[in-house]
């Protein structure tokens, strides 16, 4: 008898949040409180191959050359259960990720990190998933990896159905509507974070009594923008961007207790970013659960302000991104 061989590979790239993710109403199915608009960048990604095999006892899961144990290695194993769900028999498997820019340090590592393990799982067991369903499993696994199932600018709608199956990416627009779009990504720090996204979310929408007030205006956010990326207007874009990452900022500042994701590299970025645009400039920063800045640009911007940034000496390194495609399939396995 020919065994069949259980095995794909997935390249996903990571997103950034336009208008944030920050909270869940409800915590095991990954549900949000709030819609989220991303971007999905180009050069910020993960290879994932995964090989079910029923010779293994066990999981066995490489993440950028280090065996993953612990809280990773479950988290990973739980999302393949989850893959496996309408299998009477579970399969153990090898998982081997690698992704070429560090994890945890707030550049949406678990983004694409779950985005491909999704749909290189899933193909590896033989199933062939819509979008919306390969989204709606990689949320499973990361809230944010429900976008990076698609390219371009995309919607995560929070839906309203207590089971989720509402609660999945939709695209807005594709990579080649906006491909001049760029985003600056500075690196102040590749140390993994002190408090999770996960836990620091928990934590804010808990305690901090700005918490409220950001579900105020997000929905009106999602939709002011959803329009400027439609009419590729840059200067709205940036400016709700901007605002709505001080606005989540603020809510996991005035929590108990309080975090903060900014370091003095970081500062230093967005005050640059203001004088910048001061000067004529058009730029606009947006922060997620970590200290890397990363700014919103035109093109023709890009150089002027790398310099100028290159020149604060608490940065460490500068990747360029633009819109970037989808979550893919590829031969060309890890191992
Ligand atoms: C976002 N973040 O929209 C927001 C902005 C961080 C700040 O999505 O608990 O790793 O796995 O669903 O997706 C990071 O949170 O959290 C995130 P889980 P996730 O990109």
């Amino acid at each position: 008898m020919v065994m069949m061989l259980m095995k794909a590979t997935a390249i996903a790239n990571s997103n950034i949040a336009l208008v944030k993710y920050w909270g869940k109403r409800n915590s095991d199915l990954i549900l949000p409180y709030n819609s989220s608009v991303s971007m999905t960048l180009n050069n910020l990604n993960t290879k994932t191959t995964v090989e079910f095999n029923k010779t293994l006892s066990e999981y066995e899961v490489t993440i950028n050359r280090k065996v993953a144990k612990g809280e990773e290695l479950a988290r990973v194993a739980n999302h393949l259960e989850l893959l496996q769900n309408s299998s009477p028999h579970k399969i153990f498997a090898k998982v081997r990720s690698e992704s070429n820019f560090p994890k945890k340090a707030g550049l949406a590592s678990s983004a694409s990190g779950f985005a491909a393990l999704t749909l290189a799982g899933t193909k590896a067991l033989g199933q062939d998933l819509t979008v919306k369903n390969l989204s709606i499993l990689a949320r499973r696994g990361s809230g944010s990896a429900s976008r990076s199932i698609l390219g371009g600018f995309v919607e995560w709608t929070k839906g309203s159905l207590p089971d989720g199956l509402d609660s999945h990416a939709l695209q807005i627009k594709k990579e080649a509507h906006w491909p001049e779009l760029s985003m600056i990504v500075t690196i102040i720090s590749t140390e993994e974070k002190k408090v999770s996204s996960r836990a620091g979310m928990s934590q804010t929408v808990k305690n901090s009594p700005f918490y409220s007030a950001w579900l105020d205006t997000i929905e009106s956010d999602v939709e002011k923008m959803k329009q400027a990326i439609s009419e590729k207007d840059f200067i709205q874009l940036g400016k709700i961007a901007e605002l709505n990452a001080i606005k989540m900022h603020a809510t996991m500042q005035t929590t108990t207790p309080p975090f903060i994701y900014w370091e003095a590299g970081s500062l230093s970025i967005m005050k640059e970013v203001l004088k910048l645009r001061e000067e004529g400039i058009e730029c606009y920063f947006t922060m997620d659960a970590g200290p890397q800045v990363k700014i919103l640009c035109q093109q023709k911007d890009i150089e002027t302000i790398k310099s100028r940034v290159t020149e604060i000496n608490l940065v460490k390194d500068i990747i360029i991104c633009h819109p970037g495609k989808e979550a893919r399939l590829t031969e060309d396995h890890l191992f």
